[in-house]
């Protein structure tokens, strides 16, 4: 069932607050966005297509500028975060991580490179001092990842790693995906906020 949405907040850690929302990254007016990218960061399709677009060709071109860290191309390996500005984005920055293709590793290794991207892209954000970072469902869509594990795993791994961060937001693109988040959040015992 699709969901209506609606602006959910919860207690995530006791300096943090979670905030689900149906919507589109783009838009967030927050610190930063996260971007579900490739490891090549040059773009593609998705909510990497959509915050490219958005932010306007000089995020290819910070992109571009990152090192390549191994061949062929690799600018950021699995579950790993880089950073650049957002530009045209409402956003100051954008945060790319690289979620697992799910058919690629067994259930604990996806698992465990999924929270990685997680911890990794909130571990950027406390380094940089942001106070508030939006997450699309990385590895939900090409990735293939299954939504409701890719929800539990998420969400955890952010109230692990939130640190100062004070707003963790999730901004899920369906109301079906918004759903699911919002019954991990259920499942965690997480106190409205
Ligand atoms: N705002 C929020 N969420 C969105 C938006 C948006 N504007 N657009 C799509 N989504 P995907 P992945 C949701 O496929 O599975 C790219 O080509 C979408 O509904 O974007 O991590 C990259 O370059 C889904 O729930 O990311 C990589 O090659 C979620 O974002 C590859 O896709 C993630 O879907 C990464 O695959």
């Amino acid at each position: 069932m699709a969901s209506s949405g609606g602006t959910l907040r919860y207690k995530l850690t006791d300096t943090s607050t979670l905030i689900l929302e149906q919507g589109d990254l783009t838009k967030y007016k927050g610190d930063a966005i996260v971007n579900a990218a490739n490891d090549r960061l040059l773009g593609g399709g998705g909510v990497d297509g959509a915050i490219h677009s958005a932010a306007g060709p000089k995020l290819l071109e910070a992109c571009r500028a990152l090192p390549v860290v191994q061949n062929p191309s690799v600018r950021c390996p699995t579950g790993d975060a880089k950073i650049t500005e957002g530009f045209n984005l409402p956003a100051k920055w954008v945060i790319h991580t690289v979620g697992p293709i799910f058919s690629q590793y067994s259930k604990p290794d996806a698992a465990s490179l999924l929270a990685d991207a997680h911890k990794n892209s909130l571990a950027l954000a406390n380094e940089k001092q942001l106070k508030s970072v939006a997450f699309p469902a990385i590895s939900c869509g090409v990735y293939g990842y299954p939504i409701p594990d890719a929800a539990k795993v998420a969400l955890k791994a952010c109230r692990e790693a939130a640190g100062s961060v004070e707003e963790v937001a999730f901004i899920l693109f369906s109301g079906d995906t918004y759903s699911i988040w919002k019954e991990a959040a259920e499942d965690m015992q997480l106190q409205s906020a």
